[in-house]
């Protein structure tokens, strides 16, 4: 891959879906491109979550970028592909595209500091490495720092132990051992799934039940895979209007238009459709109605618990009272999570009831006093998210101020993709974005397009700085937080709002207001000249 430049017009980091797009974009355009990728390889989350059962749970249609001549000549074999099928569908990107010559892999960026004088940034390797670029574009995702709680004792375990985010890449067979699992979301869920079908023994640490739909995997042959090319542009064309970016949206139906019996025929039609199909093409009250939110988890709570044998059980994973509103924590996808809870070798130990006191070197002591011995302990415990990918980098804008400092008490964005005092710098599919909302391709292909516009019209007006005035910052990070507060999403304790870090403010970190809706703010921003950007 590429030699290491002293000097380019625009630096982009991460080599995942937003850093591959930009590349190619702003190549095309005549600039000189570089990526910097931590990975020894490309694909971004696909990279570091290789963890057993990791999947995707956007379908294959909308799960890939628009660009032309790439998508005509690709087909998944599955409607949600697993890691590694992602992984091939990175390498056809780079060899398509001939992107690798642009990407130094092994190379993370542990410090940028703006000049003032040259308009430029300064941006550090962790080898040590310099270069110097007009433009630093953040493509590092909104799940590049993995949490892990300290646990007392966490590095005296003598087993194996990792976190679902920075999983080995060789692997860690499973087989025959005894697999501690904590944490319920996706990644736990998909681990779990796992493990139950090789591991002798899988426990499950939970703190809080998940609220997991139904994934309905299918194989998509060669006939599948056809029908889907032939309505490929259509669904690349819808996804950007609606309000997740898929190529499904909510319908006008009210919970009221329905019987009871109605009402559950309808659910059970969306269910056995899969993935987030029942989120996001039932009833839209349910995110803001008591009532409607109460009727959707009935209806799911009473699904889930038909499938589990023991009323234990049932009742912890899928408990009488709602433990926190439907939808208010992201929905994860499972496909048989609830059923291998019925295998004599999973079990689950409720940490409300019986906390993790000490992780000890045979494996997990509890309250009780037991200790849990395993082979390999997986920390599914979730990430730093939306804001932590960049304020575990020593940015440093003008006054010397660094994005931890100006996001620590308050995270403040302009449309999600840039900040004052940080001249010159973008990021994509993170803070105030339409980002945990949205299928991933199309928010960061709407966002990217932003960006590549405004260096373009840089360039086009002899312009060398821009950042966004202050007002209009203060104003956009009032209307992601007021829209947020219209929703449930604080009245659960989730990384939607940074409350799953212990200490970290409590706020909305992504647009809750519809990808469509925010496709519309950037498409009418650009018209008038990139309103509420300062350009000098
Ligand atoms: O992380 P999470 P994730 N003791 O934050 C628990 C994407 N993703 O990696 O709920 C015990 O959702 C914590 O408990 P609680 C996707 O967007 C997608 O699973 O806070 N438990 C929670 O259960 C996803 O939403 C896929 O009470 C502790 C879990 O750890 C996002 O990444 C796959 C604990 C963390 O769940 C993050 O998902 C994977 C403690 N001290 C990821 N501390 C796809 O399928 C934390 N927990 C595409």
């Amino acid at each position: 891959m590429s030699t290491m430049p002293t000097k380019v017009d625009i630096l982009i980091v991460g080599a995942g879906f937003s850093g591959l797009y930009q590349l190619y974009h702003l190549r095309n355009l005549g600039f000189n491109v570089k990526v910097f990728e931590a990975g020894r390889g490309i694909g971004g989350t696909w990279y570091w979550n290789c963890y057993p059962g990791a999947r995707v749970d956007s379908d294959a249609s909308n799960y890939q970028l628009s660009i032309d001549g790439l998508w005509q000549n690709w087909s998944y074999s599955e409607y949600f592909p697993d890691w590694k099928e992602l992984r091939e569908y990175f390498a056809y990107i780079d060899r398509t595209l001939d992107l690798g010559r642009d990407i130094s892999l092994n190379t993370r960026v542990v410090a940028a500091e703006f000049d003032e004088a040259a308009d430029e940034w300064v941006v550090r390797t962790e080898k040590g490495d310099t270069v110097r670029c007009r433009f630093l574009s953040f493509c590092t995702g909104f799940a590049s720092k993995p949490y892990t709680p300290k646990i007392p004792g966490l590095d005296t375990f003598r087993g194996i132990m990792h976190h679902t985010g920075t999983w080995p890449q060789d692997g860690v067979d499973l087989r025959d051992k005894r697999v501690a699992v904590i944490g319920t979301g996706s990644s736990g869920v998909q681990v779990v799934q796992e493990a139950a079908a090789v591991a002798r023994q899988v426990t499950l640490f939970q703190r809080t039940p998940c609220i997991a739909l139904p994934l309905v995997q299918r194989k998509l042959d060669a006939d599948a895979a056809r029908k889907l090319k032939d309505g490929q542009l259509k669904t690349f064309d819808f996804r950007k209007k609606t309000f997740a970016g898929h190529s499904y949206s909510f319908t006008d139906m009210r919970p009221s238009d329905f019987s009871p019996e109605e009402r559950k025929e309808f659910y059970e039609q969306l269910y056995a459709r899969g993935g987030f199909i029942p989120l996001l093409c039932g009833f839209r009250e349910v995110y803001t109605d008591d009532d409607a939110n109460d009727w959707v988890y009935a209806f799911w709570r009473d699904t889930v618990r038909a499938r589990i044998n023991d009323p234990r059980l049932q009742e912890k994973l899928a408990p009488a009272v709602k433990p926190y509103p439907f939808a208010a924590k992201r929905p994860l996808l499972e496909q048989n999570y609830y059923d291998v809870f019925n295998q004599s070798n999973v079990s689950l130990i409720d940490v409300n009831e019986n906390g993790i006191t000490r992780i000890t070197p045979k494996g997990i002591q509890t309250a009780d006093g037991v200790e849990h011995q395993f082979d390999i302990i997986v920390l599914a415990t979730g990430f730093d998210a939306m804001t932590g990918s960049m304020t575990q980098i020593d940015i440093r804008g003008t006054e010397g101020v660094t994005i931890f400092d100006k996001w620590t008490a308050f995270a403040s964005t302009y449309l999600g993709m840039m900040t004052t005092n940080f001249p010159n710098m973008f990021f994509v599919y993170a803070t105030h974005g339409p980002t945990a909302f949205s299928n991933g391709p199309t928010a960061l292909e709407i966002q990217s397009d932003w960006v590549i516009h405004c260096i373009q019209y840089m360039r086009d007006h002899g312009l060398s700085r821009v950042h966004p005035k202050k007002e209009a910052e203060e104003e956009y990070t009032k209307l992601v937080n007021d829209i947020g507060n219209k929703g449930m999403w604080s009245k659960a304790k989730s990384w939607y709002t940074g409350a799953n870090i212990p200490g970290k403010t409590i706020q909305h970190l992504n647009f809750t207001g519809g990808l469509n809706v925010y496709a519309d703010m950037c498409r009418e921003n650009e018209e008038k000249g990139f309103e509420g950007c300062e350009f000098s």
